[in-house]
Formats: C-alpha cells, structure tokens, sequence
C-alpha cells in the first residue's frame, strides 16, 4: 500500500471569496480574481484570465529557451480532426515558443500537411490500434510513458498530453507550464466532491474513497515536465493493466486512473476549465476566455470503424 495512502487528504472549498480592502492592494494586484478560487491549498496556482502576467512569464521562459511537446493521438477516423487541431494550435499554443507536436497514429499517411511558424515542427509516431474505443483511449498511458522515455526526454522540457477532437479558440501559453498540472473538468468545477464521478468500486486501481478527492479533473489536457509526465503515465498504465488481469475496467477509463494519480501527487498548478471547455455548456459569467474547445463529434461517422 502507498505510504501517501494514510494523509487524510480532505479540504473543504471556501464558499466565499474576499478581496482585501481596495486601499490595501499593491499595483501589481491587478492580476487577481475574487470570483473564482485562485490557489489550492497546497499552493498550486489555479490558472485563470486574470491572474497572471503572460509579458513576464513568456520572458522568463524565453530566457530558458524552453520546447514544449504536444502530444495528440489520432487512431483510425480520428485522423479527421488533426487539421484544425494544428491550424488552431499553430494561432494560439505557445506563440513565440519552441514546439514540437507529436502525433500518434495508425495512419500516417493521413496526417495532413500543415504550415508551420520557425520553430515548430510536427514528428509522426506509428503506432497500432485496438479494436475497443475504451482500449484506444487507455492506451494513450502507455504509449505516452514509452515514448517519454525513449524520447521526448531528449526533445523537450515540457509535454502538454491532450485530446485531438478540439480546437485552439485563444492563447494557450507558457502559463500553463508546471512540474505537473491538471485540469478541471468543464463538468464538475463548481460541483460538490460527493458528484465527482470518481472510480467508486474498491476492487479498481481508480478507487477513490467518497470521503477524499480534491476535484474532478478531466484526461483531455495534463502534462508537466518530461520526468512528471512519465511517472504519471506509466503508474497509470501499471493500475490499468491490473485492472485488466482482475476483470474490471475504470468507470472513465484512464480518466478515473488520472483522479486517483492526482489525488496522491497533487498537481503543481491547475488550469480552469477555461483550458478544457464545451459550448454545450453554455458560456458562465466567470468564464472570461474559452481557449481550447471541443469540436462537435459525429459520433455514428467517426466512431467505431
Ligand atoms: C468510440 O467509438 C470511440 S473511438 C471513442 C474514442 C475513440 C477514439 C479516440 C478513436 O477512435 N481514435 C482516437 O484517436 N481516439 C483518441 O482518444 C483521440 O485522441 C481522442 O481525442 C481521445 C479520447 O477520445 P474522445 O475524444 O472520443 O473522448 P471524449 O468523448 O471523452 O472527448
Ligand atoms: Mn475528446
């Protein structure tokens, strides 16, 4: 059993959120938000519009000279989406930063050809399929953890993981980057942690007591440095591949792995649903920027072939 198991990890959120006294405030103060939950109380940043400088932070990482991984998997029909995955990422993600995206696939001949800003480059990565959708998606864990090693260690600092059926819609930058970060789920960020649709069945890797968890966080965007990335994705893959000789299958998938992994390795920073949101969901006062979108699916076209 992980020693990390016995910390009670159980916070309640403020309800409320007050701002000091106007007078009080330094100029730089500029950069903060009363509305939304700022900051975890493990002092990892939540990222919202509104809180950051992005002049500084994308001057400190000039200086570093950092190159950023994305990683997108775009198995069978899903090839589809990739061109405005890149259109849209070349617009927004990390402007005037190194990246490198990294697409894998079972079709590469498919991968459309996208034209590229100084600095950017697209590398292609074989790979095989699988015949269950659940299985395509879970596999993403190990594929990642692979390749991290083998890799993407040699290639870039920072790897941002993220699913190809969405669209950049504003800046995606380096105020994301952490040692590890996730992001809360569209769905759930104002829920309670009795809603969290955790893995609730002991016998699963996933499970998550109904007493712990800190938020719901959503599989289609994390990352952090290469090292972080790594340890996230093959832990995750071990638990799935024990689930898998016990008979039993995550509630969502490697999204319940994820929750769990978290919960004990409590991200760095946290991004808003503002970095993982969905029309469907309408457009909340609090939302001041909707940077990366999900594209509308036709599930019957796209799926299962
Ligand atoms: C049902 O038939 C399928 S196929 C569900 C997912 C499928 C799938 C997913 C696929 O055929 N090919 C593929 O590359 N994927 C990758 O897994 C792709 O990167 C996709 O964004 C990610 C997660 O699947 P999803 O976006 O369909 O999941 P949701 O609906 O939760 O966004
Ligand atoms: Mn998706």
């Amino acid at each position: 059993m992980h020693a990390l198991r016995k910390i009670p990890m159980r916070w309640e959120k403020p309800t409320e959120h007050v701002c000091p006294d106007q007078a009080l405030l330094l100029k730089i103060s500029d950069q903060r938000r009363c509305d939304v939950l700022m900051m975890t109380p493990w002092f990892a940043p939540i990222v919202w519009e509104g809180t950051y400088n992005s002049e500084i932070l994308n001057e400190q990482f000039r200086q570093r000279n950092v190159t950023v991984g994305l990683t997108v998997f775009a198995i069978k029909k899903y090839v589809v989406f990739l061109k405005t995955f890149l259109e849209t990422a070349e617009t927004y993600f990390m402007v005037g930063h190194r990246v490198n995206y990294y697409i894998f696939t079972d079709r590469p001949e498919e991968v459309p050809k996208v034209a590229l800003k100084e600095g950017r480059n697209v590398v292609v990565l074989q790979v095989q399929n699988y015949p269950r959708w659940q299985e395509i998606s879970m596999r993403r864990m190990e594929m990642l953890s692979y390749f991290s090693q083998q890799r993407f260690v040699n290639e870039v600092s920072y790897l941002v993981c993220v699913d190809v059926d969405m669209k950049f819609n504003d800046q995606v930058g380096v105020e994301i980057l952490s040692d590890l970060f996730g992001t809360l789920h569209p769905g759930f960020y104002a829920a309670e942690r009795q809603s969290f649709t955790y893995e609730r069945r002991p016998a699963s890797q996933a499970y998550v007591p109904s007493d712990e968890g800190d938020f719901y966080y959503m599989a289609s965007i994390f990352g952090g440095t290469v090292m972080e990335v790594y340890k996230l994705t093959k832990q995750c893959h071990e638990a799935i591949m024990v689930d898998k000789a016990n008979g039993i299958e995550a509630i969502w998938q490697e999204e319940s792995h994820l929750n769990k992994y978290f919960l004990y390795h409590k991200p760095t920073k946290i991004l808003s649903p503002e970095y993982m949101w969905d029309d469907n969901l309408g457009r909340p006062e609090i939302l001041k920027k909707r940077r990366f979108l999900a594209v509308r699916k036709n599930h019957a076209a796209i799926r299962n072939k």
